[in-house]
Parts: structure tokens; sequence; C-alpha cells
């Protein structure tokens, strides 16, 4: 329940106004203190946290400030609260399930409004060379990202609730954990952040028992446009206007405008990816875009691999993939986000840090994940998914509606199969709890984490790349990040299905110029006495000249896991050597029972490998420039003068 409620607060736009405001609203603060002796009252808040609060109460005028608990009881008025005003329905068919459907206009991720905000622009991204236009980022300065601010925030929560979110992201008792604190005027905001981090009193008990009371600062609205007018009352949003910014040097997130997915639900890709590889770089570690899965093999040894894959292109149903080889078992431990470290023994170990799946709900079926399937149908909030008659959801690719269920598709329009138009929004998503996952690893909260053996990447590549391929070394690894393509994807604004550039699927999320990063993977290898994992990149998307895809993917992925696994046990005769790494000999794959050209899976085509070689180094070049480390230019020319000499059969 709200700490204080200063009643119907009117639009005050003017900071003149919002100041005596905050002055009456701040008496009503002080009283309270006296009168409510617990953990949630905003005056006896650790003194940190307290400050941030308050300062952004006196700047966004809030009618009333809410400090979450996590409780049942609070979520089940917040959902009742955004029922009523319509941002959700509840869907019968399952047990506590919602669906939500967004204003239209704000869909996706907005990365040309993401920005890191350094006082150098160098230490926030990498300077492209002469006129060329940065792709790892934008940077804005300290004192335009402050004027932005104050031009959208002042004012905006009047009227509204503001809620404090105070969350974990990793488990509470670990030591590679990190706290974050939330403010939103979002209760959507404030279900989903319940359902991705770990949120509660306990996280405030741990702000109060820590010497410096740690947070990272996270300020988040969905605005309201300059007009006054809020197009979807159901769903607000400013999306003239919307930002999202991050200063790494305070560990401060700020976004306004948005109420979609990694725009506000502000742990993921703002705290775990962007302000987390800044942290992850001060003090030695790696932040990263990856799944992280356990796989035991039919003599019963397991085994943990992270892979980097960007937005959209199968994370989830990786992790939790169904292994078609028997004798095989998959768990997941998360499909989105890893934080990693080498322990004192030198063995990389990685955690997840978040709490919940932001899985992409098009194209997941029993056929494609059937874990994810008996994962998301209790506890979850859809977004922008089709509803049906008879209280259900539906979104292409899954089993069609059953006769006389009709269907009203994202935008609540009646829907037929066979439209023009989609059913689902290409990006729409479920929001689930973790630990609802059948195959979830039971060390998958762990305070140590998991031991990680293998780093994969990949992307969408329907030509040239194989299925799969192995770094000849730790430097080569990096290099085969550095160099990753995909196509893209709806997550988010880009349009049309152009390969583009995504460097360990980081692009939209790098927190620091891509150079530097590079250095610090590198790094790694300079630490004493560490186990380096063997690096991968795999393709599941290769097609052939029909345009067909090459290999089934899914399930069948473990044949992939299968062969990596014994170069992982250093099984003999189980690579071959190619310009762009070891690939597997034909005996060393098991492909028993599949009908797939090998030979056209693996092949590494010389003129295409020449020409891409050619394109990442232009790449870059054109974009690192001076930040380029040594190790990834003779990289670049280790890979050319290996392909010259390259004669292929
Ligand atoms: O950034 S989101 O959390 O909206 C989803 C993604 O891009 O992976
Ligand atoms: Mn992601």
């Amino acid at each position: 329940m709200p700490d204080f409620d200063v009643g119907d607060a009117q639009y005050v736009p003017l900071p003149r106004d919002c100041l005596r405001q905050y002055q009456r609203n701040f008496v009503r603060m002080q009283s309270s203190a006296n009168e409510t002796k617990k953990l949630t009252a905003v005056s006896l808040l650790p003194a940190k946290l307290r400050e941030f609060v308050e300062e952004n109460v006196r700047i966004c005028c809030p009618s009333n400030v809410q400090v979450c608990d996590g409780s049942d009881a609070e979520n089940q008025l917040l959902v009742n609260k955004l029922i009523e005003s319509g941002t959700i329905v509840s869907l019968p068919k399952y047990k506590n399930c919602f669906l939500a459907r967004s204003s239209v206009k704000d869909v996706a991720r907005v990365e040309s409004r993401t920005f890191i905000c350094t006082r150098n622009r160098r230490d926030a991204v990498n300077v492209p060379r002469g006129s060329a236009l940065g792709q790892m980022g934008n940077w804005m300065s300290l004192e335009q990202a402050d004027k932005a601010i104050e031009e959208r925030f002042v004012g905006c929560m009047a009227g509204r609730t503001m809620y404090v979110i105070p969350f974990s992201m990793g488990p509470l008792n670990s030591p590679y954990s990190k706290i974050g604190v939330q403010l939103t005027d979002s209760a959507y905001v404030v279900c989903s952040m319940r359902i991705m981090t770990r949120v509660g009193t306990e996280v405030l008990e741990k702000l109060n028992s820590d010497q410096d009371s740690y947070f990272v600062k996270a300020l988040h609205s969905v605005g309201r446009p300059a007009s006054g007018q809020v197009e979807h009352p159901h769903w607000p949003c400013d999306p003239e206007r919307t930002l999202i910014l991050h200063k790494p040097e305070f560990d401060e997130i700020v976004s306004y405008g948005s109420g979609y997915g990694g725009n506000s639900l502000l742990g993921k890709k703002c705290f775990a990816l962007r302000i987390g590889s800044t942290i992850a770089r001060r003090e030695g570690w790696l932040a990263e875009h990856m799944l992280i899965l356990g796989v035991t093999d039919p003599k019963g040894r397991k085994r943990y691999v992270v892979a980097a894959f960007p937005s959209a292109c199968g994370k989830t149903n990786m992790a939790m993939m169904r292994p078609s080889l028997p004798g095989y078992k998959v768990e997941c431990v998360g499909d989105d986000i890893v934080w990693m470290r080498f322990d004192q023994h030198g063995q990389l170990r990685a955690i997840n840090p978040e709490f919940g799946f932001f899985g992409v709900a098009p194209g997941t079926s029993g056929s494609t994940n059937p874990v994810a399937m008996e994962t998301i149908f209790e506890n979850t909030i859809f977004t922008n998914v089709a509803q049906t008659s008879d209280g259900g959801v539906y979104w292409e690719g899954m089993e069609d509606p059953a006769p006389g269920v009709t269907v009203k598709d994202w935008l609540g329009e009646p829907w037929v199969p066979g439209s023009s138009t989609p059913a689902a929004h290409p990006n729409s998503r479920f929001c689930t709890p973790a630990d609802q996952c059948p195959i979830i690893d039971e060390h998958w909260a762990s305070p140590e984490g998991v031991p990680i053996d293998a780093i994969l990447f990949g992307g969408r590549r329907p030509q040239g790349v194989p299925l799969v391929y192995e770094a000849f070394d730790w430097k080569h690894g990096v290099f085969i990040g550095a160099s990753m393509k995909s196509e893209a994807t709806a997550a988010a604004e880009h349009k049309g299905k152009a390969i583009m550039h995504d460097p360990f699927a980081m692009r939209p999320f790098f927190g620091y110029n891509f150079g530097h990063y590079l250095q610090h993977w590198l790094s790694m290898a300079n630490k004493a006495n560490v186990k380096l994992p063997k690096v991968y990149h795999v393709n599941w998307f290769r097609k052939d000249k029909e345009g067909k895809f090459m290999w089934p993917g899914y399930g069948e992925n473990s044949r992939v896991l299968d062969w990596i696994l014994r170069r992982v046990n250093d099984e003999p005769n189980t690579a071959q050597v190619t310009p762009i790494g070891y690939v597997p000999t034909k005996e060393s794959f098991n492909a028993t029972g599949l009908n797939v050209d090998f030979d056209g899976l693996f092949s590494v085509p010389k003129e295409f490998w020449t020409e891409e070689a050619k394109e990442v180094a232009n790449f870059l070049y054109e974009q690192v420039d001076q930040d380029l480390p040594q190790d990834i230019q003779d990289q670049i020319k280790n890979l050319i003068d290996r392909l010259n000499s390259y004669q292929t059969n």
C-alpha cells in the first residue's frame, strides 16, 4: 500500500510548481515515517536510497510513492489495477496469466534512442574512421543527457504512483550478484520486473546491512507526450521523445517514453548488459548476451556451455532444447544473459542474473520448443500476442485454435487464419518465471554459479557459414566473436532481413567502447592459471541453392553439442583444419538417422570466405579504428593468409 498519498495531483509541468509539490509530498513523507515503522516506508529506507527516491519525487511529482515488497498480495493489487485500467486482461484458460496490448508505437527496443552518456565520447563508443557512422551504440554528453532528462521528467508522474522496485540481479546470496532500484510509474513494469528479477524486502534488508548500500539507480517513466494527450490511456507512452540513457560513471540508468521490454524492464539490457559490462570491465569479469545450458552425455558426464546469439535468433529454444540424440539431457540455467568470471581455481563460472524468461512468442510451439510450452501457461504476462475466444492466446507457429474458437489479433481486431497481417506482433513476448521451466537446472540459482567449458557464438547466416566450427585458440575465438553477423530481427526497430554485424550479439548492448571491450576479452588470457574455455561458432540457418534450410535445427542441435563435448573431452580424430577453424571430421559428427548433406553443411567456400574476411576487416578497421587491438589486427591478417593459401578440392 502507498506510504503516503497526496490525492489527485494536477499535471504540473513546470519545475517551480514541481518544487512546491515536492515540499508538500515531503511533509507527508516525514509524517508517514512516524506512523509506519515498516521497511518499505520511504522515510525508513537506507539513506542513499531514500535520497534517490526523494530527489526523483521532487522532479517527477508523482501523486504518491509505493515501495514494493514483492509480495503476492502487492502483486494482486497491481494486477487488479492493471485490469481496471485496461492494460491487461485475464486469460481464464490458464492459471494466473494475463495479456497486455501495448500502444502500436511501442512494440520493441529503440536502438536509435539508446545512449551511453560519459564525459569522454571515446569511453562510451568506438570512434569510427573518417565520416563513417558508428554502428555500435550511441553517445551523448552528460550535459545533453541532463538537459534531455529535465525536459522530459519534470512533472511526468503527476497523477500517477511512483513505484520503488528494489531488485537483485542474481541470487541474493551470490557474491556475483548486484542490486538495483528502479523507480517507475508503470504497474505493468512492476509486475514484469517481479517475474524477471528478484524483487522484495530481502533486497532492502541487504541494502540496509551492506556497508556502502551500493545499488544501480534506474529511473523510468512511460512518459507523457508534450501535448499532454495520451493516445492510448491503457498504455501511456511518449514515442516521439523516447530516450534510454546510461551513465556508467555513476551506475545510473534513465529511461523515458516506452513501457516495452528492454526499454522499460531496466534490470535486463540496461543493467545486466550495458551498465553490467562496464562494471564487469572494472572488476575483471564478463557480462554477456548469452544463454547458459547444462548438457549431460549418455555416460553421465555433465558440462555447461554458454551461447551468444542476437535477439530473436533462438536462444530460448536452445536453452530449453529437448535433445534428439538418445541418452542426452539438456538443462536450462538461463536464456538471455550471463555474468561470468574465473574463480580462484581458474575455472570460468557463470550465473544467470535474471529470474524469468522474456521470450519471443511467435514460432514457439509443441514442436519447436515443447519445454517452453510446458513453462509459460502459468503466472505469465503475455504482451502483444493474439487472444482466443476461449480465454487463451495464439501466435504464428502455434497449433491452430480448435474449431469454433475465434481469434483477436494483437491489436484486438478479429483475425482469421490466412489473413495478410499477423495475429501476434513479431516481437510479442511471454514473461514467465524461470523456476517453472521443467528442465531448469538444479544449480541455476547456485550462488557460486556453474562451471563453463565452452563458449558458442552464432547467428542467422543463410550462406557460406558451416554448421559448427571451433576457434584455434582464445585470441581466434575473440576474433570470431568480433566477426559475428546475423539477419536483422524483430526485436528492435530494424526492417527487413539484411545481414547486420552483431559482434558478440552485443551490438545494441555495449556499455563502453567496443575496442576496449575486445581488449578486455583478450585480457582474460593474461590472468594467471586460468583454464580458457574452447570457443565455437554455430549456424543453424544455412540454406541450399533452392533456399531451403540445410539443417533441421531444434532438438537436432544436440548433435552439435555432442561434437562440442567430444572436443572438450579431447577425443582424438574429431577435427579437421580449415582456414576459419576446426570443423568436425565425418566420423566424429553423429548424423545417424538424418538425411543431411554433410559436405555442404561443413564446406568453407574459398570465394565466400575471401569476401567475408575482407568485409569483416573493413568493418572492424572502419568502426574501431584506433582502438582495434593489435591481436585482432593479427587475427585478420592470419585469416586472410590462411585463405590465400587454401586449396579447395
Ligand atoms: O531487449 S528485450 O528485452 O526487449 C528483448 C531482446 O532484444 O532480447
Ligand atoms: Mn536478448
